[in-house]
């Protein structure tokens, strides 16, 4: 089936075939970036949780390596579900992960590495005296996973936080080790937002305020703030908001209480969760992943033998133009892909029409869009445009006086087909103008199977003498959009149907019924990333 073997994508990584969700244990270890990742080697449905596991020199391209743990241990034969990697100073690596226990108890299992000079990392060890923690008094059995990298505190304990939920107040609870083995439970949490349920795949890391340079996980003191993220588990959707940590106090505080986990800012708009970060210590930077999944049916999957992807790494830093986000980039070595480049410089876009680009196949691409309107026009223009979201807002079909107005991605010829991704300016009563960045699935596909076709998105800071940008990577059955260098970012997953190999074509659109739009582009077409089992001769 020529539409479903085209879904494979080409630069993002994913097994060779069944099931993958969850990003766990990132780190970067003699040189080789290694990743593990929740994997069902059975099926492409989730369940028989194992840990995949894959390396790469620069996050583009990798080796798939053998298994690095399965479930073979009373405390995890029901799985061995996510967790995180802590390198220490003298070397040692210590992953701790949920196990599922014969009786469905989430517990948390240490293991580190057979052999240390071992730079694939390939043999695991599960330490004899597991688990090394068990829910607390008062925590659900069930209610109980995820286990984040660990932090030094200035009097050198270890400090981890596990989420979890009481009623309906999401928490992140902290404990306490020296030795990896044996762990004390903190009183109080390191934070609780009420109403926001199950908080999996917390991750907790500091940000420079100034500098843009990655912090490894412990660094705090003065210029730092950081970052507190949860994966709510009843939407499904990763929620983050910057704060402040008391180490004396062991909690975090939201800088604004308003944006606060869970009720305010999101890594991703879009398909996109329970994501991690690591501190890479060689280039000094921080790098986010995460598991973007299937918005077709479980049977199509089953029909694929393969499900979800992981998002191109994303370096995150601290905005510190707005002050009140972290910016989320494409890691620099995904340019290594891009091959001849295409320029289109000041393309006027009428209101109300489509321009159309001729560059040959357009299902692999990294495009860069910067888009101007008139200053006086978006002056003059006095409309009021209240209440606008993406959601509601009609997508690209919608028509305001100022928007909407982006790119047409993975269309057919007739655009029966298309995932617009575009920018909506909307003006208040007071004449203020708030953009709105969005990704439009509801003409995504012509497939019968595609019950979620979204259109996601958000309002973006837009500040003075800023220019609209927009950068996407599209691949085949995903396309990731950043806007304004990354303040927001939103992920597609779509499974057309026309616009598939030689049919897939890629637009400028503009439906706004009070401007003309200039546009200028950079396109690539972007090379496939190599993906494949190691071989020692690499
Ligand atoms: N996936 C894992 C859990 C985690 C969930 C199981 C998040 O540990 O809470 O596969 O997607």
């Amino acid at each position: 089936n020529a539409m479903l073997t085209w879904q494979r994508t080409a630069y993002h990584f994913q097994p060779a075939k069944n099931w993958m969700n969850d990003p766990n244990g990132p780190m970067l270890y003699k040189g080789w970036y290694h990743l593990f990742y929740q994997y069902n080697p059975d099926s492409a449905v989730w369940g028989n949780i194992t840990w995949g596991h894959t390396i790469s020199k620069d996050l583009i391209h990798w080796f798939y390596l053998p298994l690095a743990m399965v479930p073979d241990h009373w405390y995890d034969i029901n799985g061995v579900w996510t967790g995180s990697a802590t390198m220490l100073s003298n070397g040692s690596i210590f992953v701790l992960y949920t196990g599922s226990t014969e009786e469905s108890v989430q517990v948390q299992n240490l293991a580190y590495p057979a052999n240390l000079s071992d730079p694939l990392l390939l043999d695991w060890v599960k330490y004899p005296g597991n688990p090394v923690i068990v829910p607390p008094p008062g925590i659900g059995v069930k209610n109980f996973r995820d286990p984040t990298t660990a932090w030094l505190t200035p009097n050198d304990n270890w400090l981890i936080t596990v989420g979890s939920k009481v009623n309906t107040t999401g928490i992140a609870l902290v404990f306490n080790t020296t030795d990896f083995t044996s762990y004390d439970l903190i009183q109080g949490v390191l934070h609780a937002v009420p109403g926001t349920g199950m908080w999996e795949c917390v991750d907790f890391y500091p940000v420079a305020t100034i500098g843009g340079i990655g912090l490894d996980t412990s660094v705090n003191g003065p210029g730092i703030k950081h970052v507190l993220k949860a994966s709510l588990d009843d939407l499904k959707k990763d929620f983050y908001a910057l704060g402040t940590y008391e180490e004396d106090t062991n909690t975090w505080t939201p800088d604004n209480p308003e944006e606060d986990v869970g009720i305010g800012l999101r890594y991703d708009y879009g398909k996109y969760y329970a994501s991690k970060t690591f501190y890479d210590q060689d280039k000094k930077r921080r790098i986010l992943l995460g598991w973007v999944g299937e918005t077709d049916c479980n049977i199509t999957d089953l029909e694929k033998g393969w499900a979800s992807v992981q998002s191109i790494p994303r370096v995150v830093v601290f905005d510190n133009k707005t002050g009140s986000n972290i910016l989320q980039w494409p890691v620099v070595e995904v340019e290594s892909l891009r091959e001849n480049s295409l320029e289109f410089d000041q393309v006027v876009v009428d209101a109300g029409s489509v321009v159309p680009f001729e560059i040959g196949k357009a299902t692999q691409l990294d495009i860069t869009a910067e888009f101007e309107i008139e200053k006086e026009v978006l002056e003059r223009t006095i409309e009021a445009d209240v209440g606008y979201n993406c959601t509601t807002g009609g997508g690209a079909a919608g028509r305001g006086a100022l928007g909407p107005f982006g790119l047409l991605v993975i269309a057919d010829e007739s655009l029966s087909e298309q995932t617009p991704v575009f920018f909506y300016l909307a003006k208040d009563i007071d004449g203020n103008i708030n953009t709105f960045f969005c990704s439009d699935e509801s003409r995504s596909s012509e497939a019968n199977d595609v019950f979620v076709k979204q259109v996601y998105g958000s309002t973006v800071p837009v500040l003075d003498g800023e220019t609209l940008s927009m950068r996407l990577l599209v691949d085949h059955s995903i396309i990731e959009s950043f806007a304004q260098g990354g303040r927001r970012v939103i992920t597609s997953r779509i499974y057309p149907t026309l616009a598939i190999y030689s049919g897939a074509k890629l637009f400028l659109f503009n439906n706004a019924t009070g401007i003309n739009i200039t546009a200028s582009l950079k396109i690539w077409q972007m090379n496939s990333a190599f993906i494949r089992p190691y071989s020692e001769d690499q």
